[in-house]
């Protein structure tokens, strides 16, 4: 590197000459005409919205890179403790108006384009979202780099470059159908690094040898190998010189003689063939959440990414030729699931087998370098590997986990001599037909600590699926660290007209900066103005949401009834059936009355949105189910305003922002016990929302912190969940009179042809209801039926929301982030303008 640097006596020539950021409008526009007109090569008479966008986004790209440049270097120079986020999902969502925003610029852009005869509204609009994600997940580790970039924290993410991203959702027919998304036409904000690029190695075998001292080495050799090339994407954080990256890795063919003498003698195909081969690996997201498929080029990914990850990590780490002892001080990297958890064994094997360095040294190294955080205890989701699958791609990491699990087992019966049934229990290997890899055991084992993201969850995972490992390590290792989510683009983005209103009243944004602020809020509760602004606000982005339904189904929905929403990913255990059950509940409640008695309801527009996995049959049933009733409803004369049933195609991050901001209330009903944490709930009460939900995952802190008073909680707790299984199970269970209507209703025909429900209805009654749907139906009934009578009184509403806002502070990913950073990762903020001397 020292060869390609500016020889130290030109470099003032050069520090002269550097680009610099624009600040002034006028410097803004000129950047955004000279992008059009030269990086484009169009001109005014040629710019359309799409154009502009264009141009926009590369002006503003400009400034991001040099903020960019600067805290690389910084933290080069200054070499500090890096945390390195791996995570095969970056849910990021649109980048413009995100680093407009951040980086404060956004009113000079306004302005600019405005004078250029542009909306900045539309141009935003222009912009493809990057959904390298399923949900939660992959939105959780999105909101987590804005918040280490916000705080100064020099951390890295890490992830893989699909050229296809989540499917696009359609609704054909009330069904839903899957469309490629191809996103990266153009993608202004990500930088191909063809100088970063590593070997990745798959198959092969596994060749003893000795070193030159005599001992026994291990090579693994043979196999085939395919490159990983470096594409890093700028995350600026908010009124922060810190810009940190995300590097996202991309596959393709090794160069080399083979193709190229396919290619030569005449096998043009063939090299083809190759070529696609290689570039498969990194082509496609799985578009699975919480359910683990356990397909071998899933498998090819993990290792692909986690391999390109590492090399690039030690070769940073090398960079500063400190001793090996020191890279758990110089290094923390946290494992998002257990989808990188191979990063275990491959760190084992380099330290091993590449740098020999011996193994109980190694692993020690290893268990501080990691952390990793669990998701979810669902166990269709809990992944696994086949062990002939790990020994045909990854024979040497077959016998390095072989290893792991022998020492592992061997302190296990050092500690419970007596317990060979513990064994058995913890053991990587589960002994089925084919064995197979318990991954989270492999994570557990690898690293220095393990948490959930919520209280119930934490504990949930301690007392059941890894209850033993606490037995084994002590409760030190397990720990909670209650996600969060980034203000900056759910409260200040999203729904910028309530971030001002705050702003105005609690002196300024800083609470963008620091949650807890919006405590002051308090004082305004009473104020009457203030209520009528805030309600106002809730209007108009009802009426913003209510015109896109309009313009994208042709359905009116009156933006002064309740919207109730539930948006996120369908999941049996999520219970949109149950919510849908309910609309049907209602419906025919409503049929039942007089006209008379309907003028007396609270009109209500049921809102749903979320993809289901294209493998998922039931979930694409409710999706179907949701539609029919919405078809029958939403026609019906004698109901007209009072009930809407509305299915948002295509749900995403932008349509979250959309949606958020318009909600009444929303519904977050999954069966206790399940929903690790959800993280749509604390958007949703940060934008004045209220919730309707179940005592589960980050529910149960939101109640904590916001009172009783102010969320509307129904149905059974997570303790007593297995006790009701075992009855459906093993007794006689009526189901809910009121739900055994609904299902009537369905069955006689009224949302079209019955036979199409058959799989939702059986798993009510021959499936034993697994969601205990019919256990909670009469509270969740009964609890919307709180909903309404709640609504009418607007005041008391009104003093619901904003006591709530007052309280989300807890919930902001910056205190999340800190908290990891320091139960976890042991690092620092980094000074961003520590070194701005040299640079
Ligand atoms: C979600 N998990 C949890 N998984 O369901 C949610 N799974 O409760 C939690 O708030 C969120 O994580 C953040 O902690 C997921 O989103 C997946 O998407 C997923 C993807 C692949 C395989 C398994």
């Amino acid at each position: 590197a020292v060869e390609a640097s500016i020889p130290e006596q030109l470099r003032a020539t050069w520090r002269r000459l550097a680009a610099s950021e624009f600040k002034e409008k006028e410097e803004f526009q000129k950047a955004v005409v000279r992008h059009v007109e030269t990086t484009l090569a169009r001109s005014m008479y040629n710019c359309d919205d799409a154009a502009a966008y264009a141009g926009t986004a590369l002006a503003l790209r400009d400034n991001l890179v040099i903020g960019w440049n600067k805290t690389q270097q910084n933290q080069t120079f200054q070499d500090p403790k890096r945390v390195y986020y791996l995570s095969l999902e970056f849910l990021m969502g649109r980048a413009l108006d995100n680093a407009m925003l951040n980086t404060q610029v956004k009113d000079v852009a306004r302005e600019g384009v405005s004078e250029l005869g542009f909306r900045i509204e539309d141009i935003i609009d222009q912009e493809h979202d990057a959904a390298l994600g399923n949900g939660g997940l992959g939105r959780l580790a999105a909101c987590f780099l804005d918040g280490l970039a916000t705080l100064n924290y020099p951390g890295w993410g890490y992830g893989l470059r699909y050229r296809y991203g989540i499917f696009k959702q359609e609704i054909i027919d009330g069904y839903q159908v899957e469309v490629p998304d191809y996103w990266l036409d153009f993608n202004p904000w990500e930088f191909p690094r063809h100088d970063v690029v590593v070997d990745i190695m798959f198959y092969g075998y596994v060749k003893k040898d000795t070193d030159e001292n005599g001992r026994t080495i291990n090579l693994w050799e043979g196999g085939e190998v395919v490159q990983a090339i470096a594409y890093d994407v700028p995350v600026p954080g908010y009124e922060t010189r810190t810009t940190n990256n995300l590097r996202l890795w991309s596959s393709k063919p090794a160069s080399g003689e083979f193709d190229f003498q396919k290619f030569n003698s005449g096998d043009y195909e063939g090299s083809i063939r190759d070529q696609q081969r290689a570039e498969t690996i990194s082509a496609v997201l799985y578009p699975n959440d919480n359910i683990d498929a356990g397909k071998e080029l899933r498998l090819k990914q993990q290792y692909f990414w986690v391999a390109a990850s590492l090399h690039d990590i030690i070769r940073r780490f090398k960079k500063s030729h400190r001793p090996w002892q020191e890279f758990p001080d110089q290094v923390a990297i946290q494992l998002n699931d257990t989808h990188p958890t191979l990063a275990i064994v491959e760190l084992q094997r380099i330290l091993v087998d590449v740098e020999h360095l011996a193994w109980d040294d190694a692993w020690g190294l290893v268990v501080r370098t990691f952390g990793y955080t669990n998701h979810t205890v669902l166990p269709e989701a809990l992944e696994k590997w086949s062990v002939p699958l790990v020994q045909h791609l990854l024979p040497r990491h077959l016998q390095i986990i072989y290893d792991i699990n022998l020492f592992f087992l061997q302190s296990v019966e050092r500690k419970f001599p007596q317990d060979r049934e513990m064994l058995s229990r913890v053991s990587i290997i589960e002994e089925s037909q084919p064995q197979v890899l318990r991954m989270a055991y492999l994570a557990i084992i690898g690293s220095h600590k393990v948490n959930g993201v919520a209280e119930l969850h934490s504990d949930l995972i301690k007392a059941t699926i890894f209850k033993d490992f606490v037995d084994i390590y002590g409760p030190d290792k397990f720990t909670n660290v209650t996600n969060g989510i980034t203000p900056r683009r759910w409260l200040h983005q999203a729904n910028p007209k309530l971030s001002d209103l705050i702003a105005s009243k609690i002196g300024g944004y800083d609470f963008l900066k620091n949650l807890s602020l919006l405590e002051g809020l308090r004082d305004f509760v009473d104020d009457k103005e203030f209520r009528r602004e805030w309600n106002e606000i809730k209007l108009s982005n009802k009426i913003k949401l209510a015109k896109y339904i309009r313009d994208t189904t042709s359905i009116s929905v009156n933006p002064h009834s309740l919207f109730d929403i539930q948006v996120k990913r369908i999941h049996e255990y999520k219970r949109q059936q149950m919510n849908i059950f309910g609309v049907i509940h209602r419906y025919l409640t409503l049929k039942d009355m007089t006209p008379a008695e309907r003028k007396k309801q609270v009109p209500r527009a049921s809102i749903f949105g979320g993809k289901a996995a294209p493998g998922y049959w039931m979930a694409k049933t409710v999706i179907r189910l949701i539609n029919a009733v919405g078809e029958v409803v939403n026609k019906d004369r004698d109901i007209g305003d009072l009930l809407k049933v509305i299915f948002i195609e295509d749900y995403n991050v932008s349509k979250a922002e959309l949606i958020v901001p318009a909600s009444d209330i929303s519904e977050h009903i999954s069966t206790a016990g399940t929903e690790a944490s959800g993280t749509s709930n604390m958007k949703f009460v940060l934008n004045g929302g209220l919730i309707i939900g179940t005592m589960d995952g980050a529910n149960i802190e939101i109640t904590r912190e916001i009172g009783e008073e102010n969320i509307f909680l129904l149905g059974n707790l997570a303790e007593d969940v297995e006790e009701l299984r075992h009855r459906h199970r093993y007794g006689q269970v009526e189901m809910d009179p009121k739900l055994r209507r609904v299902c009537d209703e369905i069955e006689k025909g009224t949302f079209g042809d019955p036979t199409i429900y058959g799989s939702l209805m059986s798993a009510l009654t021959t499936g034993c209801d697994y969601y205990l749907v019919s256990d909670d139906f009469s509270s969740y009934l009964a609890t919307q039926d709180l909903v309404d009578e709640a609504f009418r009184d607007k005041d008391e509403w009104a003093t619901k929301c904003i006591n709530s806002v007052a309280s989300m502070g807890f919930f902001s990913a910056d205190r999340c982030i800190n908290e990891y950073a320091d139960m976890i990762w042991n690092i620092e903020p980094l000074n961003p303008l520590a070194s701005s001397n040299v640079l």
